[in-house]
């Protein structure tokens, strides 16, 4: 990794031009992990990213930092192909979307994410599926390069950190903890950010209560699955990680599925688990993600189908 942070430093050096972009759809590791590593390389590069995304962004994310320095795709010139695209947090080609077009036509692309993944897409690879992360790599590159920080750097990666391992409770190892301190001791205020992040619409808060309470058990209740039909969809506020949380404190629930019927025949799948591994599950369906966080998104086939099939797949395990 030391070796390609050095390669990413030398290539920053002689850029002019930079697009940064993670997967669509941000959630807080891939929005806040591209702003702060924008205003790090503003602030010790000189260059000013265009930082772009596919998408919707969750209103819980609508008051960090820098928010505004965030462009949908379609808003974008992409005529001139830009000397650097940067995709961070993005785990697979296909959910890239719209920017994907910026990546192809950059002159050189680099990719800086925590997932897993078999065909990264990119000329320089600063990867790390340990990480919990995007914005963990990221600080490690600014310790590595020396990078100057600001406060709204620590703020972002501080978010990031907070959402993607669900305040902690997702940690694989000290590290994130680490970084956190770090950020703390540097003026982050964590509550400060909470208060940020309970920021969702009322509608969206219920919509999901509503699912959990509607949840169904199967297979001697080890699985919950939990359902938000269409009409309900349009009142989300992000991917429903509510609703996977609750059901997960359930004594006996190892995996729980949120099913949700995002267009009459186009079904999101969220899935997490307890201990096994149901990345594969994910990817059977044409998704992907981390071992106990996954997720797949399914066209040209019904809410029941997909149910159906998604409750089989967990046959036996
Ligand atoms: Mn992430």
């Amino acid at each position: 990794m030391k070796k390609n942070v050095k390669i990413f430093d030398e290539k920053l050096r002689s850029a002019t031009s930079i697009a940064i972009m993670a997967h669509k759809n941000p959630d807080g590791d891939a929005l806040c992990s591209v702003l702060a590593l924008a205003r790090l390389i503003e602030k010790n590069y000189g260059i000013k990213c265009v930082c772009v995304y596919d998408g919707n962004v969750p209103d819980y994310l609508d008051g960090v930092p820098l928010r505004r320095h965030a462009h949908c795709w379609n808003k974008i010139d992409t005529s001139n192909a830009f000397d650097m695209a940067i995709l961070l947090d993005y785990g697979a080609e296909h959910q890239v979307g719209g920017p994907l077009e910026i990546v192809k036509n950059a002159k050189f692309v680099v990719e800086i994410d925590h997932h897993k993944n078999d065909n990264p897409i990119a000329g320089l690879c600063i990867d790390d599926e340990n990480a919990d992360a995007t914005a963990v790599v990221i600080y490690r590159i600014v310790q590595e390069l020396k990078w100057r920080i600001d406060m709204d750097v620590r703020d972002l990666l501080a978010v990031a950190i907070l959402t993607d391992t669900g305040n902690f409770k997702f940690a694989k190892n000290a590290e994130s903890l680490s970084i956190m301190a770090d950020l703390v001791s540097g003026g982050v205020s964590i509550r400060h950010l909470v208060e940020i992040m309970n920021n969702k619409p009322r509608k969206a808060v219920l919509v999901e209560a509503r699912a959990a309470g509607n949840a169904e058990f199967f297979y001697h209740n080890k699985l919950a699955v939990a359902t938000i039909t269409r009409r309900d969809y349009r009142d989300m506020d992000g991917r429903g990680e509510m609703v996977l949380n609750i059901l997960g404190q359930i004594h006996g629930v190892e995996y729980i599925v949120l099913l949700k019927e995002q267009k009459e025949t186009q079904i999101g799948i969220s899935i997490r688990s307890r201990s096994a591994a149901i990345d594969k599950i994910a990817a059977s369906f044409g998704g992907g993600g981390h071992e106990h966080a996954a997720g797949a998104v399914v066209r040209g086939d019904t809410l029941e189908n997909v149910r159906a099939q998604v409750i089989a797949a967990f046959k036996g395990m």
